[in-house]
């Protein structure tokens, strides 16, 4: 550990390296002791600081950092953001007698818990924010990482919500404006970059024009957390405050590095040169990076790392990370590593960024440029054409069970960027193109589907595909009644060529919490191992083996240019003696795992579903058990009784059945 991390020493003689920075580092045990009790597995959960400050230990990285000592942050300085009520609330919290006591005052706030160690976690969170930035501020430290928790930016004024107790970058950022105005911080710069909206540090600097907040988040038009539309772009600040809160509000999940450094170089790059801060706090949360289990979005530890380097070009380099949401420790601690290794700035930043920005990355870019251009006259250009046709081929229709998407992912970035640029070619080349037209405009279709457009197979399905005029969408295209979005379907939109049902022994479940096409509600999974106690209705499709490909990446990623098949011959043999084929191309979706349940009249029967460890992950509670929503549960209700398997009650007995039952 060194102290006055100016000073290295070599062959007994002390050089001063005048290059080397002072990163301050702030960790201290006591706030993991605030926690919900193990078995319930809550994702913010102590191990994510304890991962990041282990990490930082055994490689040697925190040995050339400056360890500043935790504090509790002091009532005044809680009072500058927080009501006395909020603040007393917190400090009280642990002296409740009853563990019941504290559960039923959790209750009251939205997605909150609390135990006997949650008010000091809480105020040691803030103190150790207020800390550093003092240190930042007063040139102590050149940059400090605080790795605290619980997080701090959904907190408001008057209430915890979203695993935040007190707001503890709003708190650090109040106290260097208004309490150290001797250190001449008068503007303050906070990127938020947690996967979240951060509605509290908004709010409480909504018409103040020394905070500019800027967040990038999951938005969904409002239907991703903290749900609402706080987080559109059109809230760019009042009063005094109007031009200074920017909100990049993504929408869809997916997002990775090539998206975040486009809104890097198009809007918070430009518009920081303009605001000119004299220091930056980062809300840095990490549950945007790769793996991510509530995020869903693809960040890479290179990705915040050029993020970071790009931000310390300003202020002098004075920047205060504190640790938000990050919920894959394996994500949270290598980028949390990655970001403090650019904070030292002793080794150049290694790789390139090979993926391009998606569509809708660069409209959402475009439309935060013009509510803002008011302000920042720096964003009155229009972004030119050329830029913005560097972009990825969107998953622009998406609705299926599962939305295209699965949370839980572990592709590495370079498998990742493999199989994007192996399965999905740009937009641009789809189809019709205008740089194609001389080669006469129309490119031919890949020749394996010819070879597996003679094969048949049986898709079985289960979820909402049993209703007939949702399936035929995968194949004819279009929209039926409950998809949020139209359908491209199949390229051979030929009909199935017969259609059956038949009952199988396996156990029919609900997952997930929410999903973009139905809302909050679960989706429908097969076990996809046979249990003769159990059974489940399907609907049998007799489709080619090419449109079977088409299904299934409809299904998982809903886009249908396929330059090799996902499910080819050597596949189908092979499921005959393996039942399962995980499709790792489409791994993030929550259908990938292709299964085969037998024959019909000599033909193969194919389904989709999750994994067998997604199983595990869904016992374990890792990811929730979810009845289906109304409407959802109606449309599978609907498939059974029109295609006369069942009378209504019988389905929605059988429907309530599985969605109650224990795994
Ligand atoms: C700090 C943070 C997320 C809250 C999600 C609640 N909060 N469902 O990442
Ligand atoms: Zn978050």
């Amino acid at each position: 550990m060194e102290l006055n991390g100016g000073m290295e020493s070599s062959n007994n003689n002390i050089t001063i390296n005048p290059k080397r920075r002072r990163v301050g580092l702030i960790y201290d045990e006591r706030m993991c002791k605030h926690h919900t009790p193990v078995e319930e597995g809550h994702p913010e959960q102590p191990d994510r600081i304890r991962f990041i400050w282990d990490a930082l230990s055994s490689s040697g990285i925190a040995n050339r950092c400056v360890i500043v000592n935790a504090k509790e942050a002091a009532d005044n300085h809680l009072a500058l953001v927080h009501t006395k009520n909020h603040i007393d609330l917190i400090k009280n919290i642990s002296s409740k007698n009853s563990e019941s006591r504290r559960k039923r005052i959790a209750a009251k706030f939205n997605s909150i818990y609390f135990n006997e160690g949650s008010s000091e976690a809480a105020y040691l969170a803030a103190g150790c924010v207020i800390e550093v930035a003092e240190r930042v501020a007063k040139g102590e430290l050149d940059s400090a990482f605080a790795i605290v928790r619980p997080p701090g930016h959904h907190a408001e004024e008057t209430e915890p919500m979203g695993f935040c107790l007190f707001n503890n970058v709003a708190i650090a950022a109040s106290f260097l404006l208004n309490e150290r105005s001797e250190f001449g911080i008068k503007k303050i710069l906070v990127v938020d970059w947690d996967v979240h909206h951060g509605n509290g540090t908004q709010k409480m600097f909504y018409n103040d024009s020394r905070v500019l907040f800027f967040s990038v988040h999951r938005h969904e038009f409002g239907g991703f957390y903290p749900c609402g539309d706080d987080g559109s772009h059109i809230m760019t600040g009042e009063g005094q405050g109007a031009g200074y809160n920017i909100n990049v509000p993504w929408e869809n999940g997916r997002c990775g590095d090539a998206d975040y450094l486009a809104v890097w170089d198009h809007i918070l790059i430009p518009v920081a040169k303009e605001f000119n801060p004299d220091l930056i706090i980062i809300s840095a949360g990490f549950d945007a990076a790769i793996g991510d289990p509530l995020g869903g979005c693809r960040v890479s530890p290179y990705g915040y790392s050029i993020m970071l380097n790009k931000l310390l070009e300003f202020a002098g380099g004075k920047i205060v990370m504190a640790l938000e949401g990050g919920y894959n420790l394996n994500a949270l601690r290598n980028s949390a590593k990655a970001c403090v290794e650019v904070l030292l700035q002793d080794k150049p930043i290694i790789g390139s960024l090979e993926a391009y920005p998606f569509e809708s990355t660069w409209r959402v870019i475009q439309e935060v440029r013009q509510v803002l251009s008011t302000y920042w006259p720096i964003l009155v250009p229009k972004i030119p054409d050329k830029v913005i046709s560097k972009r990825t081929s969107h998953i622009e229709i998406s609705s299926s069970d599962s939305d295209g998407e699965q949370e839980n992912i572990s592709l590495t970035v370079s498998e990742e960027v493999q199989t994007i640029e192996d399965v999905i070619q740009p937009f641009k080349n789809l189809k019709v193109n205008e740089a194609g037209q001389d080669q006469g405009g129309i490119a031919a279709p890949p020749s394996w589907r010819s070879e597996l457009s003679n094969i048949d197979i049986w898709y079985a399905t289960f979820g909402s595909n049993m209703n007939m005029s949702r399936f035929r969408c995968y194949i004819e295209g279009g929209q039926a009644e409950g998809m949020k979005r139209p359908c491209v379907g199949s390229m051979d939109k030929s009909k199935p060529k017969e259609i059956k049902w038949k009952t199988f022994p396996h156990r029919l479940f609900f997952g997930r919490e929410r999903t973009a096409t139905w809302g909050p509600g679960g989706v429908a999974f097969l076990h996809p191992k046979s249990d003769v106690k159990e059974r489940t209705y399907m609907c049998l499709y007799k489709i080619t083996l090419e449109q079977f490909n088409d299904v299934l990446l409809q299904e998982n990623v809903s886009s249908y240019n396929l330059n090799h098949p996902l499910f080819d011959l050597t596949a189908l043999q092979t499921i005959q003696n393996e039942q399962c084929i995980s499709v790792e191309f489409v791994q993030r979706g929550w259908y990938h795992n292709v299964v085969y349940l037998g024959k019909e009249n000599d033909i193969p029967i194919l389904t989709m579903t999750c994994t067998l460890s997604d199983v595990d992950s869904f016992i374990s509670g890792e990811f929730a058990i979810n009845p289906p929503c109304k409407e959802y549960a109606n449309t599978l209700i609907k498939g059974l009784v029109q295609g006369k398997q069942l009378s209504l009650e019988e389905a929605e007995a059988y429907i309530q059945e599985s969605s109650t039952k224990a795994l």
